[in-house]
């Protein structure tokens, strides 16, 4: 698939994928749903020949990503809110959750409505100080989607999902780090640098053990405790019979950094 609404790259042990409409904020539309569902998909499934460990999204321009694009006046009236949910941006967020390796959300400026979602539904976000999220949802007359009721109860709890959603305020990336909505905030100058060395730091890492514990994690909102206990028994059998273990323990006790080949 040739590649317009976003850029996608390979470097050092990870995956990129850039939204790419920064005149819209990188609002979403079909094509670019389109072309994340197939970067995504081809990141999970291609990973050792691509040689990528991990899957960074981050958006181009002044911001991460501001929602679905409302196309300008008129145009939203004639828009089938269900079928796009249903159709485009459920299996973009399905192969996001599903992707063999971690996924990462690098996020800067605004993340509004489904471009929040989009980041949060990613197993770690990484946000710069002055990034913000908003749930715009009923700003516009909607309620939130694309797995926001989903993820943001869980994360941040009840009354936190409620009066995000109610409110459709900015929440700074300092509030989502404090409520646990995401992995950390960093200052804006070290934005960068910080979360391409962290993204590096996943692409040279045990990717069997992150898989596992990425279907653990994942699987412990439905799971009661005993299934979760024989699903961590399970994988980890599988990471105890990895090279990845083998090198682990063997450069634990040699006291030097472990060199992973992956799997
Ligand atoms: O199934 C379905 O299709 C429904 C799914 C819905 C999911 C959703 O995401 S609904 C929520 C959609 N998003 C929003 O409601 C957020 C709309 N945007 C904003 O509120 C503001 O843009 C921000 C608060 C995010 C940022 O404000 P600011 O002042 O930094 O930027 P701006 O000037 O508003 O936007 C810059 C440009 O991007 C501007 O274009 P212009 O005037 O320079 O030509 C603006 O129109 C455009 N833009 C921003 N958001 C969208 C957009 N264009 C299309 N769609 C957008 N969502």
């Amino acid at each position: 698939m040739e590649y317009q609404a976003i850029d996608f790259s390979v470097q050092d042990g990870y995956a990129q994928i850039t939204l790419n409409r920064p005149e819209k904020l990188n609002a979403i539309n079909t094509q670019m749903r389109a072309e994340i569902t197939h970067a995504v998909r081809d990141v999970s499934q291609n990973h050792e020949s691509l040689g990528a460990r991990a899957l960074v999204l981050t958006g181009a321009g002044r911001g991460f990503c501001a929602g679905q694009d409302l196309g300008g006046q008129g145009s939203v009236a004639t828009m089938d809110l269900e079928r796009v949910l249903r159709d485009e941006y459920t299996p973009m967020l399905r192969a996001i959750v599903d992707c063999e390796v971690p996924t990462v959300a690098a996020v800067h400026g605004a993340a509004a409505g489904a471009g929040a979602n989009l980041a949060l539904i990613c197993d770690v976000v990484i946000a710069s100080e002055s990034a913000y999220f908003m749930q715009a949802f009923t700003r516009i007359g909607l309620m939130p989607d694309a797995g926001g009721t989903f993820m943001m109860p869980r994360l941040a709890g009840n009354a936190k999902a409620m009066g995000a959603a109610l409110f459709a305020e900015k929440i700074s990336a300092r509030q989502a780090d404090d409520w646990g909505l995401i992995w950390e905030a960093v200052s804006d100058a070290e934005f960068d640098a910080h979360w391409k060395a962290r993204a590096a730091h996943l692409g040279a890492g045990p990717s069997g053990a992150y898989y596992a514990l990425k279907q653990a994690i994942r699987a412990t909102w439905d799971n009661n405790l005993d299934d979760q206990l024989a699903l961590e028994a399970k994988l980890q059998g599988k990471c105890g019979k990895s090279r990845d273990f083998q090198e682990g323990s063997v450069a634990l006790f040699e006291k030097r950094p472990a060199a992973f080949e992956g799997r």
